[in-house]
């Protein structure tokens, strides 16, 4: 599988990013976070129960999904939607844009991965700020709870309904607002789909400082939300650096005025890094002011086998994609790097690599020659997820762990499981982000009994995240204090 290992100098040579390569990678609908998340919807560990509505009231998350057998109720507090409710939200947003639609609201009430499903009745799509504002306060004067969704790509169900939730979906609310060729803010509406960010901004010689498998689907504003870390973040850094302002509305309505443009702003406190990465829970992300780069005339792209270990299996389940190096190794690493001299940079990583080679750390590699060629690598690295997909049941974790810890994990998890399951490695290893994932022909009790705690009283022991870069969602909101202290979450 793809995973890197001993990567000694990740810092150096580890440089993911660059428009104009990137911007040929293929398109898919899959993966990654994108979405924002819950408000206060449910609540677990509640014993009270309202017989007329019990069809909704409970869900389990265990056997059928990825997660641990987390058992939520719904909170009784939440009332349930009327006819005077719909009758409410089409006078504000007109018929259209009032979702009744049953095929419409299946495919809302699902997550990306098909693990994840509520019985939401009702989907809402505003088309500006005001109109988030209306819809929240209304739902905040009748109790209904609410999810706000925008490409629904996420990977953990914070973009779906766990019950009877009025979603929000913010894809209407897709402009861009304005574009600073100076300074490279960009200043866009949260319903903007990554990769037509990427598209416009290719136009003006600049990138995103953000690139994720699911570009093609998955929305600004759920990647803010879900503080989303993709492929550049070694390059460019994390949305807490990127991210200048926004505006966000909070469930009572009140519209939060933080979309600054400027680098430096001292006065008092940044609330801004709040709501990245704060799922929904605290309002729903409207606008969004970000800083982008310059793009980098020169690109190299480099896939690497290195020894030892499993497998790469991944690329049997992707259609038209084969292995770039002849040997079939254990360990593969895609590196890139950008900068603006085109021989240099290239005569530097082909150093690079030869010293490697010498210094038996690298066993194979090829530099892409063409644009063709390192799309093709990279449809193998962001191909994965739905590889996996393809290939059956999946229990996917997503752990921040000491570099030198990451495969440690998986080699445990091997030993643990034997032949009940394929444990993978794969990640970002310059961040120390691995996704572990595991494999099996379908989802049942006795290996979720394995896996869970045990990775993540792994990754507590070893000072980790339960959650490097897909956010909590209901997979994980209960687990929380495996990764943070009980003062911090209380
Ligand atoms: C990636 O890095 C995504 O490809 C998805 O974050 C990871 O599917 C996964 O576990
Ligand atoms: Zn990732």
């Amino acid at each position: 599988m793809m995973m890197m290992h001993r990567w000694r100098r990740s810092g150096d040579f580890i440089r993911s990013a660059c428009k104009s390569l990137s911007s040929f990678r293929q398109k898919h609908n899959s993966m990654s976070p994108s979405v924002t998340g819950f408000m206060n919807r449910y609540e677990s560990k509640v014993n009270t129960f309202e017989p007329n509505a019990w069809s909704h009231q409970y869900r389990s998350f265990g056997s059928s999904s990825s997660s641990s057998a987390l058992k939520v109720k719904r909170n009784p507090l939440f009332s349930s939607l009327e006819s005077k409710d719909v009758s409410f939200f089409k006078e504000i947003l007109g018929e259209r844009n009032v979702v009744e639609d049953e095929e419409r609201l299946e495919i809302a009430n699902t997550d990306w991965m098909k693990k994840y499903k509520g019985c939401s009745k009702l989907m809402l799509l505003p088309k500006n700020t005001e109109e988030v504002s209306q819809i929240l306060k209304y739902c905040d004067s009748r109790s209904l709870a609410v999810v706000p969704q925008g490409g629904n790509t996420g990977l953990v169900g914070g973009s779906v309904p766990v019950f009877d939730e009025v979603i929000i979906n913010v894809g209407l609310m897709n402009k861009v607002l304005s574009f600073d060729e100076v300074s490279g803010v960009l200043v866009c509406e949260a319903g903007c789909i990554l990769e037509n960010l990427a598209t416009f901004l290719d136009t003006k010689g600049f990138v995103m400082p953000l690139d994720l498998g699911a570009k093609g689907s998955c929305h600004i504003g759920g990647n803010v939300s879900t503080n989303a870390g993709g492929l550049r973040l070694i390059r460019y850094g994390s949305l807490h650096g990127t991210v200048l302002g926004l505006e966000a509305v909070k469930a009572n309505g009140n519209v939060l005025d933080m979309l600054g443009t400027l680098r430096k702003d001292n006065t008092g406190y940044d609330l801004k890094h709040l709501f990245i990465g704060s799922e929904g829970s605290l309002g729903i992300v409207t606008k969004v002011s970000i800083l982008t780069q310059p793009k980098l005339s020169s690109v190299n792209l480099a896939f690497i086998a290195c020894k030892d270990f499993l497998s790469c299996q991944v690329l049997n389940h992707l259609d038209g994609v084969r292995n770039p190096v002849s040997s079939s190794e254990n360990f593969y690493i895609l590196i890139e790097t950008t900068g603006s001299g085109e021989t240099y940079d290239r005569e530097k990583l082909e150093a690079f690599l030869l010293k490697s080679l010498e210094q038996g750390l690298v066993s194979d590699g090829v530099i892409a020659q063409d644009i063709n060629q390192a799309s093709s690598f990279w449809r193998i690295r962001e191909g994965i997820t739905e590889a996996l997909q393809k290939a059956g049941a999946c229990y996917k974790y997503d752990l921040s762990l000491p570099v030198e810890e990451i495969y440690n994990i998986v080699n445990d998890l091997r030993g643990r499981l034997g032949n009940l399951a394929n444990v993978m490695g794969y990640g970002h290893l310059g961040d120390g982000n691995l996704h572990l994932n595991i494999s099996a022909a379908e989802y049942n009790d006795k290996l979720l009994g394995l896996i869970e705690p045990y990775v993540y009283e792994w990754t507590s022991k070893h000072r980790g995240s339960i959650s490097a870069e897909h956010g909590l969602g209901v997979m994980k909101a209960n687990e929380i204090l495996y990764s943070k202290s009980p003062e911090t979450v209380s």
